[in-house]
């Protein structure tokens, strides 16, 4: 039985810092593989997640609960026969519902260690209202109150939390149990997790069979790539990104040397210098409604 955890929550809400920090900080004397399916994902996340010293394996575009059900499993099986890792972590697009890889995972003898929700702090209202994002709170035993850092009181954003998973929370259909025993709230910022979360406390013992109704249909959010041939005005980024809920993507930038990694998640932009980018290959992913 490999330990696994799984990591979701909505478009930019921290999955891939929290994985990068977990991996140095918790789990850095184990061999770690990692499996990211960011929806859009053209090898931002990946680039980033590699700085972890971890083994880490992109799923192509495509949601992982549902069209790369297959290819989940198919990948799983490999890392285990050729890199016999002691612990799996999973970042599922923020973009899907994390239960599907959680049937996947214990389908080929992994143990569920905790299902990790993060949410953003500071845009909560703005997507709160999502059911991706609902079901993906209900999905989980571990909720990441993530970006405190931003705002000043997290007392309703708690309690509005707790009643969302309530009303979401994963239940066996023909006996209407809970599958949780309980939930935790961590509040924090950049992912930064106590070792508790990582000592087996959270793990699922039951069985996630009999859950067919917690599957839902959703609509993807659209996607666009931009590439581009030549460095780019910093002051322009704002532009292009402005419509989109959330992007990403590797740039270079006018009057810089060297590649920049351009991060943007509901009006916040973050661009910060990457090291290690050898190919010569400069995009944008673009991810929201109206792309
Ligand atoms: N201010 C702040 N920014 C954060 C925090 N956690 C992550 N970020 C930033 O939010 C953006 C999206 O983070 P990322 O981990 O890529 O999100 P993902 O899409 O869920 O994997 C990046 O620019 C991060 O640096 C936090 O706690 N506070
Ligand atoms: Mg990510």
């Amino acid at each position: 039985m490999t330990p696994a955890f799984v990591i979701t929550g909505f478009l930019g809400s921290g999955k891939t810092t929290l994985i990068v920090t977990a991996a140095k900080k918790h789990l850095k004397d184990k061999k770690v593989a990692i499996i990211v399916n960011e929806f859009g994902e053209v090898g931002v996340d990946g680039k980033i997640l590699s700085m972890s010293y971890s083994k880490v394996v992109e799923l192509s575009e495509g949601c992982v609960c549902c069209t790369l059900h297959g290819e989940f499993e198919k990948t799983l099986s490999e890392i285990r026969t050729n890199y016999n890792p002691d612990i799996l972590v999973v970042e599922t697009s923020g973009a899907a519902e994390p239960f599907p890889v959680m049937i996947s995972l214990q389908n080929l003898d992994c143990t569920i260690e905790g299902i990790i929700c993060l949410i953003d702090a500071k845009h909560f209202d703005e997507y709160k209202n999502n059911n991706i994002a609902k079901h993906q709170i209900g999905s989980s035993n571990i909720l990441v109150l993530n970006k405190i850092d931003l705002i000043e009181d997290t007392t309703t954003l708690e309690q509005e939390l707790l009643k969302i998973w309530e009303e979401n929370k994963l239940k066996n259909m023909f006996t209407g149990e809970s599958i949780f025993e309980r939930v935790k709230i961590y509040k924090t910022s950049y992912g930064k997790l106590p070792q508790e979360v990582f000592g087996g406390l959270f793990v699922i013992d039951k069985k996630l069979y009999g859950l067919a109704e917690n599957i839902h249909t959703h609509s993807h959010l659209n996607q666009r790539v931009l590439y581009f041939e030549k460095p780019i005005n910093i002051e322009d980024i704002n532009d292009i990104v402005k419509d989109s809920i959330r992007a990403k993507g590797i740039l270079k930038i006018e009057g810089s040397d060297f590649p920049y990694l351009v991060n943007y998640a509901f009006g916040y932009l973050d661009i910060s210098p990457i090291e290690n980018h050898d190919e010569n290959k400069f995009f944008l992913v673009l991810i929201g409604e109206n792309q």
